[in-house]
């Protein structure tokens, strides 16, 4: 019907969730799968009051200036808000609203699956196995590095750092971790975690560093050259927030001259472009962008996404609302 808004969603979602949006709104879907050209997002900006796009959109200014009047809402499918001009949006009084706290513990998972990885070195060892070499096995042979009773530092203790928190302590780590503030004193006690003001001192001081923080002006190569250089040698670095928050050249030449240990990465800076230096290193374990990658929380994304649009077209403050001012 003519009163339905219209929607357009870059992205192919899970099949549930684009049946229930084409129900509730005239809904425009990407059925391709590929990214929406500059060109295209830029054309479906200017015609429709509700754009839902996924990390893989830049919504920046230029494109926030090419939006048409009606569109009123942009419902990102995703939590990281870094590729959404929010100040922009804000000023064209377009409402951002994101999906937290449903791919929290899955992306806590593959924290924890990279922690385990790359110390202990699971995909060398798959790759022994599928190469046929294997020749048995030897007391000295495929020796990692142990997780148990090692110094976990989290930079960014949010929903995510959190999420890691718990799960550390059950694998023996103990936890420390840097935030703008301190966590509430309830939380901070039950994780046994050890807070640090000084995020130098924290780096310099761990064995394995967890990046979880999101992508902003403020922590944009918050992990620069000069603060993997207070890293120790054998200390690792996971990183499954973006690859911005890491100066990845920096960090390749960190990785080849074992200055550090090594590295589980699950973002990049440019993707899905992954820096050359990356691989050709040994002590590395590489994914492509999965942190959140599960049926059930993409599914639980779509939810919060149509919740957010709906009560959006209804008349109301959607749930998720995102504040300019929040990052
Ligand atoms: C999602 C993510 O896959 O939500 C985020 O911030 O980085 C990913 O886990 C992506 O955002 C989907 O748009």
């Amino acid at each position: 019907p003519q009163s339905k808004k219209r929607v357009v969603v870059t992205r192919k979602l899970p099949d549930p969730v684009e049946t229930r949006m084409m129900e509730l709104f005239s809904t425009v879907l990407n059925l391709s799968d590929e990214p929406m050209s500059r060109d295209q997002l830029a054309a479906a900006a200017r015609d429709c009051d509700v754009l839902v796009p996924t990390v893989t959109d830049r919504i920046d200014g230029s494109l926030i200036e090419q939006a048409g009047e009606r569109l009123k809402l942009i419902a990102s499918f995703g939590t990281g808000v870094d590729h959404i001009d929010l100040r922009a949006a804000k000023a064209r009084g377009i409402t951002v609203t994101n999906t937290p706290g449903v791919l929290t513990e899955d992306t806590a998972d593959m924290v924890m699956a990279l922690i385990l990885a790359v110390p202990r070195r699971l995909v060398e060892g798959n790759a022994l196995i599928t190469s046929g070499k294997w020749t048995g096995w030897a007391p000295t042979r495929m020796l990692g590095h142990r997780i148990h009773g090692k110094r976990l530092g989290i930079v960014g203790m949010g929903r995510i750092g959190q999420a890691v928190a718990r799960r550390a302590r059950g694998f023996g780590l103990s936890v420390h971790y840097h935030n703008r503030k301190p966590v509430h004193a309830d939380i901070e006690n039950e994780l046994e975690a050890t807070y640090w003001d000084n995020l130098d001192q924290m780096v310099g001081r761990m064995d394995i560093l967890s990046l979880n923080c999101p992508h902003t002006p403020a922590t944009y190569h918050l992990m620069n050259r000069r603060r993997l250089a207070l890293m120790q040698p054998h200390a690792y670095v996971v990183n499954t927030a973006r690859g911005e928050v890491v100066d990845q050249e920096a960090l390749v030449e960190a990785l080849k001259e074992r200055r550090i240990a090594g590295a589980g990465l699950d973002v990049y800076e440019h993707e899905p472009e992954v820096a050359s230096g990356l691989l050709d290193l040994d002590n590395v374990v590489l994914l492509p962008h999965m942190g959140s990658a599960t049926i059930e929380g993409r599914q639980d994304m779509g939810d919060k996404v149509i919740i957010n649009v709906k009560t959006f077209v209804d008349g109301h403050t959607p749930p998720d609302r995102v504040i300019e001012t929040m990052f």
